[in-house]
Protein backbone atom coordinates (compact mmCIF):
# COMPACT_ATOMS: atom_id res chain seq x y z
CA UNK A 1 0.00 0.00 0.00
CA UNK A 2 1.50 3.72 -0.74
CA UNK A 3 1.36 6.76 1.18
CA UNK A 4 2.12 9.92 -0.19
CA UNK A 5 2.41 12.54 2.07
CA UNK A 6 2.68 16.10 1.30
CA UNK A 7 4.39 18.54 3.82
CA UNK A 8 6.58 21.45 4.08
CA UNK A 9 8.38 19.61 6.75
CA UNK A 10 9.23 16.45 5.22
CA UNK A 11 12.68 16.18 7.44
CA UNK A 12 9.87 15.37 9.98
CA UNK A 13 9.19 11.91 9.05
CA UNK A 14 13.13 10.79 9.14
CA UNK A 15 13.08 8.85 12.44
CA UNK A 16 9.44 7.69 12.06
CA UNK A 17 9.67 5.46 8.82
CA UNK A 18 13.12 3.91 9.47
CA UNK A 19 12.28 2.58 13.17
CA UNK A 20 10.27 -0.35 14.60
CA UNK A 21 6.99 -2.16 13.01
CA UNK A 22 6.72 0.37 10.34
CA UNK A 23 10.18 1.00 9.49
CA UNK A 24 10.49 -3.08 9.14
CA UNK A 25 7.07 -3.01 6.64
CA UNK A 26 8.66 -0.12 4.53
CA UNK A 27 12.08 -2.08 4.10
CA UNK A 28 9.57 -5.34 3.50
CA UNK A 29 8.02 -3.56 0.72
CA UNK A 30 4.48 -3.93 2.17
CA UNK A 31 4.33 -0.12 2.96
CA UNK A 32 5.60 2.76 0.00
CA UNK A 33 5.45 5.16 2.03
CA UNK A 34 6.82 9.14 0.09
CA UNK A 35 7.49 12.38 1.55
CA UNK A 36 6.78 15.13 -1.00
CA UNK A 37 8.11 19.12 0.32
CA UNK A 38 5.08 21.05 -0.69
CA UNK A 39 7.82 23.84 -1.44
CA UNK A 40 8.66 22.01 -4.60
CA UNK A 41 5.39 23.27 -5.97
CA UNK A 42 5.92 26.78 -5.20
CA UNK A 43 6.54 29.39 -7.89
CA UNK A 44 9.15 32.30 -7.77
CA UNK A 45 12.84 32.30 -6.21
CA UNK A 46 11.34 32.29 -2.15
CA UNK A 47 9.38 29.00 -2.95
CA UNK A 48 6.23 30.86 -0.63
CA UNK A 49 3.70 28.61 -0.19
CA UNK A 50 1.89 30.77 2.05
CA UNK A 51 0.19 33.94 2.10
CA UNK A 52 -1.72 36.52 4.32
CA UNK A 53 -5.56 35.72 4.97
CA UNK A 54 -7.97 37.55 3.03
CA UNK A 55 -10.08 39.89 5.66
CA UNK A 56 -7.06 40.25 7.73
CA UNK A 57 -5.93 38.10 10.56
CA UNK A 58 -3.05 36.77 12.51
CA UNK A 59 -0.89 33.94 10.97
CA UNK A 60 -0.62 32.65 7.40
CA UNK A 61 -2.40 30.61 4.98
CA UNK A 62 -1.36 27.90 2.56
CA UNK A 63 -2.23 28.46 -0.78
CA UNK A 64 -4.30 26.28 -2.95
CA UNK A 65 -2.07 26.81 -6.07
CA UNK A 66 0.74 24.30 -4.60
CA UNK A 67 -1.32 22.34 -2.40
CA UNK A 68 -3.43 21.11 -5.99
CA UNK A 69 -0.55 20.65 -7.86
CA UNK A 70 0.98 18.41 -5.12
CA UNK A 71 -1.68 16.11 -5.12
CA UNK A 72 -2.36 16.17 -8.73
CA UNK A 73 0.92 15.21 -9.31
CA UNK A 74 1.09 11.76 -6.83
CA UNK A 75 -2.67 10.77 -7.09
CA UNK A 76 -2.61 7.40 -9.02
CA UNK A 77 -6.88 7.46 -9.54
CA UNK A 78 -9.69 9.59 -8.61
CA UNK A 79 -10.14 7.05 -6.62
CA UNK A 80 -7.42 7.48 -3.88
CA UNK A 81 -8.43 9.56 -0.48
CA UNK A 82 -7.07 12.74 0.08
CA UNK A 83 -6.88 13.46 3.20
CA UNK A 84 -6.14 17.01 4.96
CA UNK A 85 -5.47 16.75 8.05
CA UNK A 86 -6.59 19.26 10.81
CA UNK A 87 -8.45 20.56 13.59
CA UNK A 88 -11.38 21.34 12.12
CA UNK A 89 -11.56 17.69 10.76
CA UNK A 90 -13.70 14.71 11.70
CA UNK A 91 -12.73 12.76 14.71
CA UNK A 92 -10.20 10.01 13.50
CA UNK A 93 -10.91 6.26 14.53
CA UNK A 94 -10.41 2.65 13.94
CA UNK A 95 -12.66 2.43 11.13
CA UNK A 96 -11.30 5.09 8.94
CA UNK A 97 -8.24 3.57 9.64
CA UNK A 98 -9.73 0.09 8.37
CA UNK A 99 -11.53 1.24 5.53
CA UNK A 100 -8.11 3.38 3.97
CA UNK A 101 -6.01 0.44 4.81
CA UNK A 102 -7.86 -1.33 2.43
CA UNK A 103 -7.06 1.31 -0.48
CA UNK A 104 -4.05 1.14 -3.12
CA UNK A 105 -3.05 4.62 -2.34
CA UNK A 106 -3.73 7.06 0.34
CA UNK A 107 -2.77 10.78 0.07
CA UNK A 108 -2.23 13.00 3.24
CA UNK A 109 -1.83 16.51 3.21
CA UNK A 110 -0.75 17.98 6.54
CA UNK A 111 -2.33 21.86 7.23
CA UNK A 112 -0.40 24.26 9.77
CA UNK A 113 -2.36 25.27 12.80
CA UNK A 114 -2.98 29.21 11.23
CA UNK A 115 -5.17 27.48 8.19
CA UNK A 116 -5.52 26.10 5.04
CA UNK A 117 -7.26 27.87 2.09
CA UNK A 118 -11.01 26.14 2.21
CA UNK A 119 -10.68 25.49 -1.05
CA UNK A 120 -8.64 22.53 -0.49
CA UNK A 121 -11.12 20.98 1.79
CA UNK A 122 -14.11 21.87 -0.09
CA UNK A 123 -12.53 20.73 -3.89
CA UNK A 124 -9.60 18.83 -3.46
CA UNK A 125 -9.30 16.44 -0.29
CA UNK A 126 -12.30 13.59 0.16
CA UNK A 127 -11.88 13.56 3.82
CA UNK A 128 -10.87 16.41 6.85
CA UNK A 129 -9.58 14.90 9.89
CA UNK A 130 -8.48 16.12 12.75
CA UNK A 131 -6.67 13.66 15.63
CA UNK A 132 -8.34 14.72 18.29
CA UNK A 133 -9.79 18.13 20.41
CA UNK A 134 -6.29 20.03 20.54
CA UNK A 135 -4.36 21.76 18.67
CA UNK A 136 -0.89 21.04 17.16
CA UNK A 137 1.69 22.75 15.59
CA UNK A 138 0.95 21.46 12.35
CA UNK A 139 -0.89 18.32 10.31
CA UNK A 140 2.74 16.44 10.64
CA UNK A 141 2.47 14.44 13.98
CA UNK A 142 -1.42 13.78 13.05
CA UNK A 143 -0.43 12.09 9.56
CA UNK A 144 1.85 9.71 11.67
CA UNK A 145 -0.61 8.94 13.56
CA UNK A 146 -2.87 8.21 10.92
CA UNK A 147 -0.03 6.30 8.82
CA UNK A 148 0.57 3.79 11.98
CA UNK A 149 -2.89 3.17 12.42
CA UNK A 150 -3.78 2.58 9.22
CA UNK A 151 -0.67 0.38 8.55
CA UNK A 152 -1.32 -1.42 11.57
CA UNK A 153 -4.40 -3.19 9.11
CA UNK A 154 -2.56 -3.85 6.01
CA UNK A 155 -1.92 -7.99 6.28
CA UNK A 156 1.12 -8.52 6.95
CA UNK A 157 2.42 -5.19 8.84
CA UNK A 158 1.64 -6.54 12.57
CA UNK A 159 3.07 -9.79 13.06
CA UNK A 160 -0.25 -11.63 14.27
CA UNK A 161 -3.50 -10.85 12.88
CA UNK A 162 -5.24 -11.77 15.98
CA UNK A 163 -3.32 -8.94 17.95
CA UNK A 164 -5.06 -6.50 15.54
CA UNK A 165 -8.41 -8.43 16.24
CA UNK A 166 -8.43 -8.17 19.72
CA UNK A 167 -6.74 -4.54 20.39
CA UNK A 168 -8.85 -1.39 21.52
CA UNK A 169 -11.73 -0.26 19.35
CA UNK A 170 -11.54 -3.49 17.21
CA UNK A 171 -14.37 -4.90 19.03
CA UNK A 172 -15.77 -1.73 20.48
CA UNK A 173 -14.12 -1.86 23.94
CA UNK A 174 -10.96 -1.13 25.56
CA UNK A 175 -7.83 -3.74 26.16
CA UNK A 176 -8.05 -5.70 28.82
CA UNK A 177 -5.29 -5.29 31.12
CA UNK A 178 -1.56 -7.58 30.94
CA UNK A 179 0.66 -8.58 33.57
CA UNK A 180 4.26 -10.41 32.70
CA UNK A 181 6.91 -11.34 35.09
CA UNK A 182 7.39 -10.73 38.26
CA UNK A 183 4.73 -12.42 39.62
CA UNK A 184 4.57 -9.89 42.60
CA UNK A 185 6.20 -6.37 42.33
CA UNK A 186 6.64 -3.53 44.64
CA UNK A 187 3.75 -5.18 46.60
CA UNK A 188 0.94 -5.41 43.34
CA UNK A 189 0.40 -8.75 42.66
CA UNK A 190 -0.85 -10.47 39.20
CA UNK A 191 -4.49 -11.89 39.54
CA UNK A 192 -4.75 -15.70 40.40
CA UNK A 193 -7.22 -16.04 37.35
CA UNK A 194 -3.90 -16.28 35.06
CA UNK A 195 -2.17 -19.01 36.70
CA UNK A 196 -5.34 -21.36 36.74
CA UNK A 197 -4.51 -22.98 33.42
CA UNK A 198 -8.16 -22.53 32.73
CA UNK A 199 -8.46 -20.69 28.87
CA UNK A 200 -11.89 -20.43 29.07
CA UNK A 201 -11.98 -18.71 32.78
CA UNK A 202 -9.39 -16.56 31.20
CA UNK A 203 -10.94 -15.43 28.53
CA UNK A 204 -13.90 -14.60 30.66
CA UNK A 205 -12.34 -12.60 33.57
CA UNK A 206 -10.32 -10.49 30.46
CA UNK A 207 -13.64 -10.09 29.02
CA UNK A 208 -14.83 -8.69 32.15
CA UNK A 209 -11.81 -6.89 33.18
CA UNK A 210 -12.12 -4.97 29.37
CA UNK A 211 -15.63 -3.90 29.63
CA UNK A 212 -15.28 -3.02 33.58
CA UNK A 213 -12.75 -0.46 32.48
CA UNK A 214 -14.75 0.59 29.12
CA UNK A 215 -17.82 1.45 31.66
CA UNK A 216 -15.45 3.49 33.75
CA UNK A 217 -13.27 5.31 31.87
CA UNK A 218 -15.14 5.72 28.15
CA UNK A 219 -18.60 4.46 28.69
CA UNK A 220 -19.52 6.47 25.25
CA UNK A 221 -17.75 3.26 23.57
CA UNK A 222 -20.28 0.43 25.30
CA UNK A 223 -23.48 2.24 24.22
CA UNK A 224 -22.66 2.34 20.25
CA UNK A 225 -22.96 -1.59 19.73
CA UNK A 226 -25.00 -4.29 20.46
CA UNK A 227 -23.41 -6.38 23.35
CA UNK A 228 -23.18 -9.87 22.21
CA UNK A 229 -24.89 -12.26 24.78
CA UNK A 230 -21.91 -13.65 26.90
CA UNK A 231 -21.24 -9.66 27.83
CA UNK A 232 -24.98 -9.03 29.45
CA UNK A 233 -23.70 -10.92 32.09
CA UNK A 234 -20.24 -9.47 31.99
CA UNK A 235 -21.47 -5.86 32.34
CA UNK A 236 -24.07 -7.25 35.68
CA UNK A 237 -20.74 -8.61 36.69
CA UNK A 238 -18.68 -5.20 35.93
CA UNK A 239 -21.87 -3.31 37.52
CA UNK A 240 -20.55 -4.41 41.02
CA UNK A 241 -16.74 -4.67 39.97
CA UNK A 242 -16.76 -1.20 39.14
CA UNK A 243 -15.09 0.95 41.41
CA UNK A 244 -14.25 4.92 41.17
CA UNK A 245 -10.68 5.64 40.45
CA UNK A 246 -11.06 8.99 41.16
CA UNK A 247 -12.57 10.50 44.44
CA UNK A 248 -15.78 10.76 43.61
CA UNK A 249 -18.24 8.52 45.68
CA UNK A 250 -20.81 5.95 43.79
CA UNK A 251 -20.90 5.82 40.34
CA UNK A 252 -21.08 8.59 37.66
CA UNK A 253 -24.70 8.69 36.32
CA UNK A 254 -22.90 8.44 32.97
CA UNK A 255 -21.63 5.16 33.41
CA UNK A 256 -24.54 3.89 35.21
CA UNK A 257 -26.61 4.50 31.87
CA UNK A 258 -24.08 2.59 29.86
CA UNK A 259 -24.09 -0.37 32.20
CA UNK A 260 -27.91 -0.05 32.07
CA UNK A 261 -28.05 0.03 28.06
CA UNK A 262 -25.95 -2.69 27.98
CA UNK A 263 -28.11 -4.92 30.66
CA UNK A 264 -31.14 -4.20 29.26
CA UNK A 265 -30.24 -4.27 25.65
CL1 LIG B 1 -4.86 16.90 12.04
N1 LIG B 1 -3.75 19.15 12.80
C1 LIG B 1 -3.47 20.10 13.70
N2 LIG B 1 -2.74 21.15 13.34
N3 LIG B 1 -3.89 20.04 14.96
C2 LIG B 1 -4.61 18.98 15.29
C3 LIG B 1 -4.95 17.97 14.40
C4 LIG B 1 -4.47 18.10 13.13
N4 LIG B 1 -5.68 17.05 15.04
C5 LIG B 1 -5.80 17.50 16.26
N5 LIG B 1 -5.17 18.66 16.43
Amino acid sequence: MRFDIITIFPEMFGGFLGAGILGKAVAKGLLDIRIHDLRDQAEGRHRQVDDRPFGGGEGMVLMPGPVFQAVEAVRESAETPVILLSPQGRLFNSEMARDWAGRRQVVLICGRYEGVDERVGLRLASAEVSIGDYVLTGGEPAAMVVVDAVARFVPGVVGKAASVAHDSFAEGLLDCPHYTRPRVFRGEVVPDVLFSGDHARIERWRRRQALAKTLDRRPDLVGRRPPAAADRCAAATSRRLWRPSSPVIGRPARIEAACRRMTSW
